[in-house]
């Protein structure tokens, strides 16, 4: 605790407050992936700005994925991104957050009454479109996925470190849009080595499914990595 918070008790009252909600969350979420690992299901918490192409690439892993998967998401409103991956023939279950920023794990345990855990092997999370809250909330997954467009710029892995010290992969969307945007991926690249070294960073083309088959790989060889923990809790 800093000196600042050490001398203001309102500050301190707020930092117990706040450390209290995140560990009331943070059992929540143990609770919810607790439910996936009986299920043998690999959950993969999906993290960017509004419209960094997170629901297209739900669309299009659902022509690729070899593996069965459905979709939990968050919206503040709408149902729109619900209604786009079912007529995609994949279950989705619709969060409406209202005000909220993020998901947490209480709003994800109220989906999972409804989540068919017998029919599938991989659930996503959408979470709601925003660089900053949704990284302080555990929603009890195992790995998490952060989306960033080419149109957002090559800055964001700096300026928004919390999100991307949270990613086991990042994406690049709209790769398409690399001709007629300064975005540098080296220097993507390069920050994002110095923020989290081993990250892997992948690019991709929602258009024209250019780095799809790249993505299908990463999300199946965590599923394998998944189970093989869960064999070795078996045994
Ligand atoms: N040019 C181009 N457009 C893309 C690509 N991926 C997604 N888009 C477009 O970007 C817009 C937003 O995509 P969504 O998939 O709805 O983005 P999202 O991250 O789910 O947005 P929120 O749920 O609102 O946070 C849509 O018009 C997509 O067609 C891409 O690779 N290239
Ligand atoms: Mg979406």
């Amino acid at each position: 605790m800093n000196s600042d918070i050490k001398q203001n008790p309102h500050l301190t009252h707020r930092v117990q407050v706040i450390e209290k909600i995140l560990s009331k969350n943070n059992a929540m979420a143990q609770e919810i992936r607790e439910s996936f690992d009986k299920h043998k299901i690999t959950c993969f918490n999906l993290m960017s700005s509004p419209g960094s192409g997170k629901t297209t690439t739900l669309e299009n892993l659902a022509e690729k994925l070899p593996a069965k998967f459905a979709v939990i998401e968050g919206d503040l409103e709408t149902s729109r991104d619900a209604q786009r991956i079912r007529d995609k023939g994949i279950w989705a279950f619709q969060l409406q957050t209202g005000r909220a920023c993020h998901l947490d794990a209480g709003m994800v345990l109220k989906a999972l009454p409804h989540f068919p855990f017998d029919e599938v092997e991989i659930a996503f999370i959408e979470n709601v479109g925003n660089l900053v809250c949704p990284a302080s909330y555990d929603v009890g997954s195992h790995y998490n996925i952060v989306f960033i467009s080419v149109p957002e710029g090559d800055d964001k892995i700096e300026k928004y470190p919390v999100m991307f010290r949270k990613a086991d992969l990042v994406v690049i969307t709209k790769a398409d849009l690399l001709p007629y945007f300064d975005f540098d991926l080296e220097r993507a690249k390069r920050a994002l080595e110095e923020l989290k070294p081993g990250t892997p960073i992948l690019l991709l083309n929602n258009r024209t499914g250019e780095g799809i088959e790249e993505l299908v790989n990463w999300i199946m060889e965590k599923r394998r990595a998944h189970l093989q923990i869960l064999q070795k809790g078996e045994s």
